[in-house]
């Protein structure tokens, strides 16, 4: 079994519940176990700005699928959301991305690993650091939890799980 932290996010059609069935999806898949998830967080949008808050989230899953049959299986829920392709960093349903597949490093066309700016983006440093607070990305100097602490200055907010669990 492979441990992969993955990052959900969501700023179309209840993103709330967008991230719970694509966790229930990940939860059912025979080959992937669910170990832990972050709170739910909302966030700023990074990138570009004319859009809604996201809601986003980071899991930790445990798999034998290999990295890209673990990225079909999420490219699937992405598409089962119904998520339309239109320009980068536009509003989405349903945006499911390999943070960290075990420390492996991967520069292919269809999937870099880890995910490139993963650790400049506070929506994925600061779920990852409530999980994972020792944990270190390949090639990063600096935990989990002191990048969050570095990314301070971007809006990502834990909500209050009471309103919707
Ligand atoms: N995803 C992006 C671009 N910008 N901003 C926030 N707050 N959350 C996201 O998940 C996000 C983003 C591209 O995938
Ligand atoms: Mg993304
Ligand atoms: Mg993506």
């Amino acid at each position: 079994m492979n441990p992969v932290y993955i990052a959900l996010g969501s700023n179309l059609a209840q993103p709330v519940r967008q991230l719970q069935s694509a966790l229930a999806a990940l939860a059912a898949h025979p080959s992937v176990q669910v170990a832990a998830c972050s709170s739910f967080y909302r966030t700023a949008p990074v990138g570009y700005d004319e859009q809604p808050d996201f809601i986003n989230a980071v899991a930790l899953l445990q798999t034998d699928l290999p990295p890209p049959e673990l990225l079909r299986v999420l490219q699937a829920a992405e598409e089962a959301a119904g998520r339309v392709r239109s320009f980068r960093n536009a509003p989405r349903t349903l945006d499911l991305d390999i943070i960290d597949y075990g420390g492996q490093v991967w520069d292919t066309p269809d999937l870099q690993l880890p995910h490139p700016r993963a650790a400049e983006r506070g929506f994925v440093m600061v779920p990852l650091a409530e999980i994972a607070p020792q944990h270190r990305l390949p090639s990063q100097q600096q935990t989990a939890a002191e990048l969050a602490a570095a990314l301070a200055g971007q809006r990502v907010v834990k909500l209050d799980a009471t309103l919707f669990r």
